[in-house]
């Protein structure tokens, strides 16, 4: 089948880039999200999120009339969707979001089409998805109905790209195309090899949806192994930098890096459904996602011990985003530690981060300045490193000779 007309469902940080690359490849994308403001916004040729030049890529197919946003779904060839699925307090996946845009694509759905389903999901859900689109359309057949001979084909893609480098890792890295049926995952197939240089793998859709969570939950894991070791390293007296850049001398030992905390929004969140899906085997994975949440309270009582050698901490936190060189401060474990400092009164605190420009209300209403790296370096008595921003690697450690430093991602 030839694609001439595709509808990317979720404009956010997954949708958009994969809107707007398949744009750049000459096809008729339709953009489709439930915010108004996000549809006006891409249609001016303007982006609401922040991914190295995405601004540019989205002003150019928007310009050429390739790519258009609408808040109500429209007949394509093809539908990829690619909502939020995430945690409820509980932590249970929510994909109240993909039951959503099923049924905003279903009547819209003709003959012949394809519903691929990117969103980061729990085994089981692309069934699900598919038991909606047929609920909704008693007059077409799925899959789970007639195999092969089905209406409608569906698969599991997982999306798998590294916020910051989303326009490289969309086009270079290898996809997982998890077919309902063979048909299901030649026809999905045929759509990435138009844009993706990397390879297509096929395989089913629950083991597709299981290899996402996997890779996710294994890096999970590894920084968690890190993370215990620098506690274990500050009990011992002995720098955990060293120890692990010894240890990885080894050639078949590979340690991630200890930090302040887990963040962003798949690596502290994925891991849990594993975890909800088989509660009594994912052991170790529910182990690793507590030890990582626990890293930031370890990070603030060292705080706290060395604010309590001064008369008036002046603390400089380095760092509110969730990882270096972004802006994203969404589930940040920085931004928790400079919040709780405040909260418990630790010190004062000078915030330094060269993304944004200006501080998030709650640290503001609590009185912390946002500054220049200069002014921080030069007030503060104590220096707590949060994020390894290329800007605080180019710090001399001359500057900090006088003061107390806590270094959390090993940048000195
Ligand atoms: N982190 C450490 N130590 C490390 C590496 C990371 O503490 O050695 C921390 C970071 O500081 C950050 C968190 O882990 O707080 C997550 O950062 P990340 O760079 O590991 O990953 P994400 O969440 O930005 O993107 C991940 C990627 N998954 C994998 O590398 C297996 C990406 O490829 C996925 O597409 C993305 O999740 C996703 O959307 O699921």
């Amino acid at each position: 089948m030839e694609f001439k007309k595709i509808s990317v469902i979720g404009l956010g940080y997954i949708g958009l880039p994969t809107a707007a690359v398949i744009a750049s490849r000459g096809f008729e994308v339709i953009g489709v999200d439930v915010s108004q403001k996000a549809v006006e916004t891409i249609n001016q040729g303007n982006i609401h999120i922040v991914e190295p030049d995405l601004d540019i890529v989205v002003k150019s197919v928007v310009t050429m009339g390739k790519l258009r946003a609408t808040t109500i779904p429209e007949k394509a060839d093809a539908f990829l969707i690619a909502v939020p699925t995430p945690l409820t307090s509980t932590h249970q996946p929510d994909i109240s979001y993909i039951e959503q845009a099923a049924l905003a694509i279903a009547p819209v759905l003709e003959n012949g089409n394809l519903v691929i389903l990117e969103s980061t999901s729990p085994v089981g859900t692309t069934e699900k998805l598919a038991e909606w689109l047929a609920q909704a359309r008693p007059d077409l057949t799925f899959p789970q109905q007639t195999g092969e001979k089905a209406n409608i084909k569906v698969a599991h893609c997982p999306e798998r790209v590294l916020p910051g480098y989303v326009l490289q890792e969309l086009v270079a890295n290898d996809r997982i195309i998890g077919g309902m049926t063979a048909k299901c995952s030649a026809l999905a197939t045929a759509l990435y090899q138009t844009f993706v240089r990397g390879e297509c793998i096929t395989t089913n859709a629950r083991t597709a949806e299981m290899s996402k969570l996997t890779e996710n939950a294994f890096r999970d894991v590894n920084i968690a192994f890190a993370n215990e070791l620098s506690m274990i390293c500050d009990k011992l007296k002995i720098d955990v930098w060293e120890l692990i850049k010894l240890a990885n001398r080894h050639p078949r030992v590979n340690i991630l890096k200890p930090g302040p905390g887990v963040g962003g929004h798949c690596i502290a969140i994925d891991p849990w459904f594993i975890v909800d899906s088989a509660p009594e085997e994912a052991r170790l994975i529910r182990n690793a996602r507590e030890i990582n949440d626990s890293k930031p309270n370890h990070v603030l009582e060292k705080i706290r011990t060395a604010a309590d050698e001064f008369k008036r901490p002046l603390i400089a936190c380095l760092g509110l985003a969730f990882k270096a060189d972004i802006d994203d401060l969404r589930e940040s474990p920085a931004l928790d530690i400079t919040q709780q400092i405040l909260e418990q009164r630790i010190g004062e605190v000078l915030v330094v981060e060269p993304n944004i420009k200006k501080l998030p209300k709650k640290l503001a209403e609590k009185g912390a300045k946002l500054v220049k790296l200069d002014e921080a370096l030069e007030r503060a008595n104590t220096i707590v490193a949060l994020v390894d921003h290329k800007e605080f690697k180019k710090i001399s450690p001359n500057r900090l000779n006088t003061k107390v430093v806590i270094d959390t991602r090993g940048i000195w």
